[in-house]
């Protein structure tokens, strides 16, 4: 087989190739016996959630559901290979830094709490008291509580969470960035205002029901693999399956079930999109207005000539808001804005619009590809405008689903991981706890960085995450970073961000969701929220990967035990001894939960109310909202072109490969858009390389355009010619993270615009000391 990194890549995604793809993963992580144990009892009732993706499972009870992504996300955490104190005492910090993220990761699980040694650069073995005690130290050192940073990545259990969020809020912040606020707070933002929740409304059933699903954004064969099964089986019931991507994505063109013997055994696959919308990067809010106006236009024709509207009417009165203002904006804006903005042209969003019109019931999803830009809160919002022109919102096989990212980021959130919390929750976190919560709004992701940077926060404590590389600015945000006096990282592999620490720090390993949790009281298993809000139990199956290693219930609860001692009013120790217990007080701060001990213990679990599904609406208005919105004209990448006109400006979209979760690195193949073994990838059009006078296969440097007066580069990227419009590219997060300003992020949400950085494209020069970005798995010392 060539050796050369790119490779057409024909097969449907699924399939011979996802199998083959998991067969490598077992054996590269030693694991290949016990690891598929431990994959058959992923997402079973006496098994665990998987640690992939927040996608639900069809039942929850009985499948097993392959998924390629999911087998490496297990294998991940269940592999053979130990990061212990021999890794530390062998390398310095600063020779580690020397070595990819890939390499990182590989290097396996961490089994001992370790503790930053400035005087040597290494890091060695702490005891987990002494370690708390330094928290401790640390935080009860503050002049204030605000100059702490209490960051949560998604995959933490909704027991740790609310253990965490309440300590926090007891020691005296809201200090809660997330990774939420990278990733789908867009939709929350949007959602909550115009709907009245912050979440999505369609369960599993309304896929088998609806006529047409739009997919927005999103990259589902590798991101959510799960989902690929039920849209085979709604592309197979004739339902319309419409995707809008500035890429050609594998996932959604053709897919195979690998547990489908027959299509395995014939090679045989199911085609996914029936209609494919190649738009522009960023494109989405003018062509979903434009479908929206050329519905509207359709509608005056029709009952212009007296048929019936093809609005539902009897929805708007009853159930919405702004409607008339909403129409009239809509038919104000211009077709050649639209066609501009969007990259579409008339008839192809006219075609789109009409397949909403044929729809009776209709389901919205979206992801990445919508909430990481300027106007994604506005984008959101027409889209769900779209939805409530026919009442496509509270009825069966219709509705709105922002498909969640990490497996537990919608529970982190139910359980108040958010910087702005309520008042009605504070009060109520008053009044069963018996202390008085902190009033003020906390720092989210974004402000936590400025915040270390200026020296208003000296405490970084990471719960999970890579906070070092998953967040914009790379270089801003390690130096904001390397500003504190402590950082602490509660985690379960080593990752950069360990090694981008305060003046002191901590590496603290915690027990995985795979893995047995004993507590006094006995195996503890925690609970998850899926993408459409069932709650259920996840137990572990596998012995721990260290004796040293404690779950992150009880990493928090002795962490709260050291640093509020009696000035606590919460039996912290007694709490994580049985975590029915933790339940019980979930149960009294939230009334969703009721009874959830018992609830949670039917197989299968509970669904969380959702007043929108209801058509219930907690809005201030008391209805769903219509909101008008003008298409963007005026954004970064305008701004961009219009100061740099001498030169070509790009949009550049930072997204995942498919051999990698977030910042984890699997492996260096992306299968399904042909690239083997290179990361360092730039996607774009042939018209668009020749253009450049340039070659596929070419070298190039990134430098993106910011009005801030910071110059941010990234080097050393291969030209990859791909389906991809005119001035669009595409290329890989965290590579690409230093390129995104600190100083851009979304109007209203704040999430970073990963998806829509302006850059330049130039010939790759190398560094001065002819040094190349870390992009290999030896250090970068030996690249030299
Ligand atoms: N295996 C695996 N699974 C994962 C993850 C992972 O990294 N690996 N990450 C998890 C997390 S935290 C999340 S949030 C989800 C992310 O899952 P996705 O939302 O699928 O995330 P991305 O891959 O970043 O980007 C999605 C798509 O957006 C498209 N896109 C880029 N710009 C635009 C645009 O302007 N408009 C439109 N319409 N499309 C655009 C890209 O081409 C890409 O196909 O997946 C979760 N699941
Ligand atoms: N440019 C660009 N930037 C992005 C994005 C993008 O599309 N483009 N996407 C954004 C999105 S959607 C998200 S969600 C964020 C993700 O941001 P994060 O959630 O911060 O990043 P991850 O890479 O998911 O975190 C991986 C680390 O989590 C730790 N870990 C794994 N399992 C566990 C566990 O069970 N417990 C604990 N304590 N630790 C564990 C491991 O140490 C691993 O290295 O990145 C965002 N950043
Ligand atoms: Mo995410």
């Amino acid at each position: 087989m060539s050796k050369h990194p790119i490779r057409k890549y024909d097969a449907p995604a699924g399939g011979w190739g996802a199998l083959k793809s998991v067969a490598k993963t077992l054996m590269d992580q030693n694991i290949a016996v016990d690891g598929a144990r431990t994959l058959l009892r992923a997402n079973q009732p006496d098994g665990f959630d998987c640690p992939g993706c927040a996608w639900p499972d069809r039942d929850h009870t009985s499948t097993f559901e392959f998924c390629e992504n999911g087998a490496k996300a297990v294998a991940a955490e269940a592999t053979k290979f130990r990061a212990g104190p021999e890794l530390f005492a062998q390398y310095s910090v600063a020779q580690l830094r020397g070595y990819s993220d890939h390499w990182l990761e590989g290097q396996g699980r961490l089994t001992t709490p370790m503790r930053y040694d400035a005087a040597t650069d290494h890091y060695v073995p702490v005891s987990w008291d002494e370690a708390f005690a330094l928290i401790a130290r640390h935080l009860n050192a503050l002049p204030s509580p605000d100059e702490a940073i209490f960051y949560t990545s998604g995959r933490t259990s909704n027991e740790a969470a609310f253990l965490y969020q309440l300590f926090v809020r007891e020691y005296g912040t809201n200090n809660f960035p997330d990774c939420s606020n990278m990733c789908h707070e867009s939709s929350g933002t949007a959602l909550k205002k115009q709907i009245g929740v912050g979440k999505g409304t369609v369960s599993l059933h309304d896929f088998e029901l609806a006529d047409a699903i739009f997919i927005f954004g999103q990259n589902p064969g590798t991101n959510h693999p799960r989902m690929l099964g039920e849209l085979r089986e709604a592309a197979r019931r004739g339902c319309a399956i419409a995707s809008f991507n500035p890429l050609r994505e594998r996932g959604l063109e053709r897919f195979a079930d690998p547990q489908d013997k027959v299509a395995m055994l014939t090679n045989g696959s199911t085609r996914i999109s029936s209609d494919y919308f190649q738009l522009k990067i960023g494109g989405d809010l003018a062509a979903i207005k434009g479908m929206i106006k050329h519905v509207l236009e359709r509608d005056v024709e029709v009952t212009g000539q007296g048929g019936d509207s093809l609005l539902d009417h009897a929805f708007i009165a009853e159930h919405t808001a702004g409607f008339e203002a909403f129409a009239a904006d809509v038919m104000a804006e211009s077709w050649d804005v639209i066609v501009d903005e969007s990259g579409l042209d008339e008839a192809q969003i006219r075609r789109a619009g009409e397949l909403y019109l044929r729809s009776e019931r209709v389901i919205a999803c979206w992801g990445m590809g919508i909430t990481q830009h300027k106007h994604s809160v506005a984008t959101i919002n027409m889209l769900v405008n779209l939805l409530l022109l026919r009442g496509n919102l509270g009825r069966p096989g219709a509705g709105a689903c922002p498909v969640r990212g990490h497996s537990n980021v919608q529970g982190d959130r139910t359980m108040m991981i958010y910087e702005k919390p309520p008042v009605a929750f504070l009060d109520r976190l008053r009044d069963v706890f018996g202390f008085e919560p902190p009033r003020e709004d906390g720092f989210d992701t974004v402000g936590a960085i400025e915040a270390m940077i200026d020296g208003r926060a000296k405490v970084f404590f990471g719960m999970g995450g890579n906070f070092a590389i998953a967040t914009p600015d790379t270089e801003a945000t390690a130096r904001g970073l390397r500003n504190c006096a402590l950082t602490v990282n509660v985690t379960t592999k080593l990752n950069r961000t360990h090694l981008t620490h305060g003046q002191e720090a901590l590496i603290l390993p915690c027990l995985g969701r795979t893995e047995i949790d004993i507590q006094a009281g006995g195996a503890q298993g925690v609970t998850v929220e899926d993408s459409m809000s069932m709650v259920h139990l996840s137990s572990g199956i596998n012995p721990p990967a260290s004796d040293d290693l404690l779950s992150e219930p009880a990493i928090v609860a002795r962490l709260a035990h050291a640093t509020l001692g009696a000035r606590s009013r919460v039996p912290w120790l007694a709490l994580v001894e049985d975590y029915d217990r933790i339940r019980d007080l979930i149960a009294r701060t939230f009334d969703d939960f009721r009874d959830f001990n018992a609830r949670v213990r039917v197989p299968g679990g509970f669904r969380l109310s959702n007043t929108a599904r209801d058509r219930h609406w907690v809005t201030a208005t008391g209805k769903a909202n219509f909101v008008a919105a003008p298409v963007p004209t005026d954004n970064p990448i305008h701004r961009a072109r219009r100061m740099h006109g001498d030169r070509p400006v790009f949009t550049l979209a930072t997204t995942r490969s498919h051999d990698q979760y977030n910042t984890t690195v699997y492996g260096l193949d992306d299968r399904y858009r042909g690239v083997f073994g290179e990361r360092r990838v730039l996607f774009i059009g042939a018209e668009d390389i020749a253009a450049l006078g340039m070659r596929a296969g070419d070298w190039v440097d990134l430098e993106s355009l910011s009005d801030d007066g910071v110059r941010r580069q990234a080097k050393r990227f291969l030209l990859v010619e791909y389906d991809i419009p005119r001035g669009c590219l595409a290329a890989y997060y965290p590579e690409t993270n230093p390129l995104v300003p600190l100083s851009s992020y979304a109007d209203e949400s704040r999430t970073p615009t990963s998806k829509s950085v302006p850059v330049i494209v130039t010939p790759h020069v190398p560094d001065g000391d002819g040094a190349t970005p870390r992009q290999r798995d030896i250090p970068a010392a030996v690249v030299r």
